[in-house]
Formats: C-alpha cells, sequence, structure tokens
C-alpha cells in the first residue's frame, strides 16, 4: 500500500457528487480530495470553497488529466460517463464510477475493451448495495449453503418522488439497474432474459411516465426474479429484497430504526433518499475503493459487472418498448478476456 494518501478528483457535484466530496473529507481514510469539477462551475467552486486545498476545475478532462490528481469518483450524469471513464483509462487513474457505466450496452463494452488494453483493472462501478451490511449478510447466508441453492429473489425499489426529467426508460436504466446487479451477485450469475411490464401509471409521475413498472429476470442457471421500481412512490426512500433458497429464506430492508409509540401512534423512520439509507454501503464502498487503489488493486464490482448490467438494462428498454421478454445480448467474457478471472 501506498504510504501516501491517495489524491482524488471528483467529477460531478450534484446530489451525489457533492456527497462524496463530503465523506472524502471527513469519513474515508488515506484519501485527500484534492479537485471537484462541475458543468455548473459556480456550484463546484462552491463546494470547493468548503474545504482547505480543494480547487475546482472547470473542464473534468482537465481534472482527469491534472497531475494533481491520482485517482477519479465520477458522479456526473450516465451520458458523459464514456468520454470520461475512458479518459481516466487513457491516464491510467483508478476510477470509481457511478452507475450506470455508460448508457448503453456497446459503450460499456468499449470501457471494458479499453481496460483490458491498458494492462491492468482501473475501473470500479458503484453498485454500493453489495457493500451494505445487509445485504453483505445475505449473500453471505446464501454462499454459506446453508439454506440450500438460491431459486427466487423479490426485490421492491421506491423512491419518494423525482425530477419531471426523470423519464420511463431512466426507472430501467438509472434505477433498476441496481436490481440487475444485485440479482447477478446473488445468484453469481448472469441474467439471460428481461421483461419488463408497466401497469396503469400513478397520477403522481410525470405526463407520460410508466411508473411503477415491474420487471422479470430469468437467470441463465434457471433462477428467477420479481423487481417492483416506483420511483414516485410518495412514501421514502424504501429497498427491500427477499431471497428465497431451498430451505429457507432471507429479507432485508424491513427498516431497523427506534421503534416509537406516541399519541395512539407507533411506528419507525423511513429514510429519505439513497444518500440517507446507504449512507454506510457508501463509505465503506468509498473506503473500500481508496484502499485498493492505493494497493494498486480494483475492489468490488468491476468494468465487467458494469457492462453485464448495462446490457441487462439494454435489452430492459427495449422490453418496456415493445411489452416483450427480450434476451440480453452479451459479449463472451472469454472473448474479451481470453479465459482469465476479471
Ligand atoms: C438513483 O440514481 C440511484 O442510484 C438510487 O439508488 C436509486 O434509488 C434511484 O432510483 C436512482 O435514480
Amino acid at each position: 500500500m501506498s504510504a501516501a494518501p491517495l489524491r482524488v478528483g471528483v467529477v460531478g457535484v450534484g446530489l451525489m457528487g457533492a456527497d462524496h466530496a463530503e465523506r472524502l473529507v471527513h469519513r474515508i481514510a488515506g484519501a485527500d480530495l484534492v479537485a471537484v469539477s462541475d458543468p455548473d462551475t459556480a456550484r463546484a467552486a462552491e463546494l470547493a470553497d468548503r474545504f482547505d486545498g480543494v480547487r475546482a476545475v472547470g473542464d473534468p478532462l482537465d481534472l482527469i488529466a491534472g497531475e494533481d490528481v491520482d485517482a477519479v469518483l465520477i458522479a456526473s450524469p450516465g451520458f458523459v460517463h464514456e468520454e470520461q471513464v475512458l479518459a481516466c483509462v487513457e491516464h491510467g487513474k483508478p476510477t470509481l464510477c457511478e452507475k450506470p457505466l455508460t448508457m448503453d450496452s456497446e459503450s460499456s463494452l468499449r470501457v471494458v475493451q479499453a481496460e483490458r488494453k491498458a494492462g491492468r483493472p482501473l475501473i470500479q462501478v458503484g453498485f454500493m448495495r453489495r457493500f451494505d451490511p445487509e445485504y453483505a449478510e445475505m449473500k453471505r447466508l446464501i454462499d454459506s449453503g446453508d439454506l440450500g441453492r438460491i431459486l427466487l429473489v423479490h426485490n421492491t425499489h421506491r423512491n419518494r418522488s423525482v425530477a419531471d426529467s426523470f423519464r420511463s426508460e431512466m426507472i430501467v436504466r438509472d434505477s433498476l439497474v441496481h436490481e440487475v446487479d444485485v440479482c447477478r451477485w446473488l445468484f453469481g450469475d448472469e441474467i439471460e432474459t428481461i421483461t419488463v411490464h408497466a401497469p396503469k401509471p400513478t397520477g403522481e409521475a410525470a405526463e407520460g411516465v410508466l411508473d411503477p413498472q415491474v420487471a422479470i429476470f430469468r437467470m441463465a442457471g434457471g433462477g428467477m426474479a420479481t423487481s417492483e421500481v416506483f420511483v414516485n412512490s410518495q412514501v421514502g426512500y424504501e429497498v427491500r429484497c427477499e431471497a428465497v433458497a431451498e430451505r429457507g429464506n432471507v429479507t432485508i430492508g424491513l427498516g431497523q430504526s427506534v421503534f416509537v409509540r406516541r399519541a395512539n401512534q407507533y411506528g419507525g423512520r423511513i429514510p429519505d433518499d439513497f444518500r440517507d439509507r446507504f449512507a454506510r454501503a457508501y463509505d465503506a464502498e468509498v473506503q473500500a475503493w481508496v484502499d485498493a487503489s492505493r494497493r494498486g488493486e480494483v475492489a468490488g464490482p468491476t468494468a465487467w459487472d458494469g457492462y453485464a448490467a448495462t446490457a441487462v438494462c439494454t435489452a430492459g428498454m427495449e422490453s418496456l418498448a415493445t411489452g416483450r421478454p427480450v434476451t440480453v445480448a452479451m459479449a463472451g467474457r472469454a472473448d474479451i478476456f481470453g479465459g482469465g478471472d476479471r
């Protein structure tokens, strides 16, 4: 492990990027935040001013090339990820890229190929749920084999509300992508076919947006999963997952806050959004990235995981549009890695 702290630049300082910047400064060991970048230069400058020794950079590609930047955390919108991740790879910089890796499977494959050509793993994809203590325990139990083989997974994913610009296909590409990764990870298997159904939409969604949606995955090894994604539920942030195995089942996300009784009512708190619900997961994810980067390694979800998830979502967006099951088209792993493990 390098003795010097990892000098990190954050690209994109919207909700998630600003949250990661705070995290890097206040909660992550072995890292120094040195630069931030955003098309909204005033927002980047305002964030940089909050910390000592952090510069605001106009062009994200300048930040990525910066000699004072060892590693890059990309929290910009998905449509600029390909260019930014490829620039990181070109400069040989370890990168933590928020999901989705890119907008479609072809561009994600280009990223996998570029990393392969660079000759060493550099990319971690921000599927933070793998670092959540509840999901991690669920995975441990499933992998222990004590409950037998995993047969089914049922996911629920609800946001209180989203901006009107969050369209139907984004529910697949930006939200359901988490369930795609969770299912690949829990089953240890690829998703072969995806079907996305939409009931009559809620009146709380923007005009023309199909919300909620229900996706069905068929895993290559015969498992199945269902996922409800409802991004304008009006309630709060609710993520639940139940894995059904041959001799038992595991549920996470039932809520762990204190239980209060008051004025003839009882109940606990529902988190506001993902930064709140998954705060510990984000901390663990970024710490794992910093530690691995200082060792010259990559931890957690890889560029291949990002590509596989994008390939499933590309098929999912087609299913949403056509109403039919769509077979996921993916390059063979061996064609890219020649039988190697990454
Ligand atoms: C957002 O981008 C996230 O990644 C959240 O985890 C997810 O719940 C939300 O639906 C997405 O828009």
